[in-house]
C-alpha cells in the first residue's frame, strides 16, 4: 500500500458511490507524538469523511497505511485508570453470560497491553492476543498475555486456527474502526470462530459522534465510524449474526455487539431490532443527516479559539489533561499550540517528554501540574472529564478551572457564549 491513498471504493461493499461528507483539513497522524530535538517537518494527511450511498457506512477519504500507524503505537489502554476498570467489569459480564465460550480458546483481536484479556488468565482458561503493534506486545506478553504480532485477516486467522484451534470467544474491542481490509477481517473472525461461539465487539457509535460533536474522534486510525446498520451489512456478508446489542459509554459512547454464526440461528433480541428503527428514524442511513453534521466542527472552533484567546489576553496560563489521539485532532483542527496551551500532562510514560503531533506543545508527566499550577485545564481527554476532576480535585479548591471542549453542546445547540463546563449533575455551570 502507498503511504496514503484515495479511497474510492466502500471498504464494505465495494460501491464507487462515496459521497464527502465533512473536512477537517491535512492534519498529522494523532498518535505520531514527536521528540523535542525532531525535526518539525511531518507530514500531513488530509482527513475527511465520505458516506456510502449504498451501504450507509462513514468512512475515511483517504486511507494511510496502518503499517505506519500501527507498527510502534504510543496508546497503552492500561494508562488510564478508567479504562482498567471498564474492561473489568465488561470481562465479569462475558465470564457470566458465556461461561461456557469462556472457557474454551479466548482470543482477543487488537489486544494491546492485554488490558481486557488479562481478566481471563485462570485455570482452565487458554488466552491469546493479537496486536500489530510490537512495541505493546511485548510488554503485554512480558506481563502474562501471550501475544501474537500481526495485522489479522484471513491468513493469519489461518495460522491460529492451526496452531491454536478455533476460538469460542472472540473479541474485538476499539479495532474494527482500525483496520482498513474490512472484509478480509470479519472473514478472518468467521474462520477462526468456532461453532456455536461468540464474537463481541466494542465499537465507537456514529450516532455518538453526531449528538454531541465528538468530531475529534476522528483521526486517520478510525478509517470506519459504525452505526449497527453498517456494521450488520459488513457481518451478514461472511454469514454472521448480531443477537443482541448494548450502548457503553466509553470513548464518548461505543456499541457492544454480540455475534454468533448465521448456522447456529440464535433468536435476535429487541434491542438489535429497536436500535435499528431508532437508527433509521434518525436518518443514520441518510446522506442528509451527515451534511447537516458538517458545520459543527466549526461552531466548536470558533467558540474554543476565542475563549482560550481571551484567556491568554488576560496573561492565564492553560495546562491541556492528556494527551489523548483525539486530542491531537481537536489541538490541530482548532490550531491550538505552545503560544496558547502552555504544556499538557499524560499518565503514559512513552508519550513524556515528546511534543503533540502537529501541534508541538511539550508533553510532561502529571506531576508537573503542582510545579507548574495553571489557572485552566483543557481536558483533552474528556471522555475521562469526571474521574480527572475527582482526582485533581485540589486544583479546583485552590480556584482553578476546568474546561472541557465539547460540553458547550446542550441539546444539540451550542450556547452562544463561552461557558467553563463544569458539570455537577448533568447541570452545566456557565461563567
Ligand atoms: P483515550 C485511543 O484513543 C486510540 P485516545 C485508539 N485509536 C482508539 O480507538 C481509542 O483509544 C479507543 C491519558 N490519561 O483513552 C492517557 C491521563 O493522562 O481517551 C491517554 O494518553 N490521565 C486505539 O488516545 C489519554 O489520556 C488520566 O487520568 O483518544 C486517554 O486516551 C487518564 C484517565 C488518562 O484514547
Amino acid at each position: 500500500m502507498p503511504l496514503v491513498r484515495k479511497n474510492k471504493r466502500c471498504a464494505l461493499c465495494g460501491s464507487r458511490s462515496l459521497k464527502e461528507v465533512l473536512s477537517l483539513g491535512s492534519l498529522a497522524l494523532a498518535n505520531n507524538f514527536l521528540l523535542k530535538n525532531a525535526t518539525r517537518m511531518e507530514i500531513k494527511f488530509p482527513l475527511s469523511l465520505v458516506f456510502c450511498d449504498q451501504c450507509s457506512l462513514v468512512q475515511l477519504g483517504h486511507f494511510v497505511d496502518p503499517k505506519i500507524l500501527f507498527s510502534n503505537y504510543h496508546y497503552f489502554s492500561g494508562t488510564s485508570k478508567p479504562a482498567e476498570r471498564h474492561f473489568k467489569a465488561y470481562s465479569a459480564l462475558i465470564k457470566r453470560r458465556f461461561a461456557q465460550q469462556s472457557r474454551g480458546l479466548v482470543i482477543d483481536v487488537g489486544s494491546n497491553d492485554g488490558i481486557f484479556l488479562k481478566n481471563f488468565r485462570g485455570k482452565a482458561m487458554r488466552i491469546l492476543g493479537v496486536d500489530p503493534a510490537k512495541n505493546v506486545t511485548k510488554y503485554a506478553s512480558k506481563n502474562g498475555v501471550k501475544t501474537i504480532s500481526g495485522f489479522f485477516g484471513k491468513k493469519l486467522a489461518e495460522k491460529i486456527s492451526k496452531a491454536h484451534g478455533p476460538a469460542s470467544l472472540l473479541t474485538a474491542n476499539n479495532v474494527l474502526a482500525h483496520t482498513p481490509l474490512l472484509n478480509d477481517f470479519i472473514g478472518g473472525v468467521r474462520l477462526l470462530l468456532k461453532q456455536g461461539g461468540v464474537f463481541v465487539v466494542e465499537a465507537q457509535y456514529v450516532g455518538d459522534l453526531l449528538e454531541k460533536n465528538e468530531f475529534d474522534n476522528i483521526y486517520h486510525e478510525h478509517y470506519f465510524y459504525f452505526s449497527l446498520t453498517s456494521l450488520m451489512a459488513l457481518l451478514a456478508r461472511h454469514n454472521l449474526r448480531v443477537f443482541d446489542v448494548e450502548m457503553v459509554n466509553t470513548q464518548g459512547g461505543s456499541l457492544r455487539v454480540y455475534i454468533g454464526r448465521e448456522e447456529d440461528g440464535r433468536p435476535v433480541s429487541e434491542r438489535v431490532k429497536r436500535l435499528l428503527t431508532e437508527e433509521m428514524t434518525r436518518g443514520l442511513d441518510s446522506l442528509k443527516t451527515y451534511r447537516s453534521f458538517a458545520n459543527q466542527p466549526q461552531y466548536l472552533k470558533k467558540w474554543l479559539r476565542r475563549f482560550i484567546i481571551s484567556l491568554k489576553s488576560k496573561g492565564s496560563k492553560i495546562a491541556g489533561y492528556g494527551a489523548p489521539a483525539k486530542g491531537n485532532t481537536l489541538l490541530q483542527y482548532c490550531n491550538l499550540g505552545p503560544m496558547e496551551i502552555d504544556y499538557i500532562v499524560d499518565t503514559t510514560p512513552i508519550k513524556q517528554g515528546k511534543l503533540t503531533p502537529g501541534s508541538h506543545i511539550p508533553i510532561f508527566a502529571p506531576g508537573h501540574l503542582r510545579k507548574n499550577v495553571p489557572d485552566y485545564i483543557l481536558i483533552l481527554a474528556w471522555n475521562y472529564a469526571d474521574y480527572i476532576m475527582k482526582k485533581e480535585r485540589w486544583f479546583s479548591e485552590i480556584g482553578g478551572k476546568f474546561i472541557i471542549p465539547n460540553q458547550n453542546l446542550i441539546n444539540g445547540k451550542f450556547l452562544p457564549s463561552p461557558i467553563l463546563a463544569i458539570k455537577k449533575k448533568n447541570k452545566i455551570n456557565t461563567l
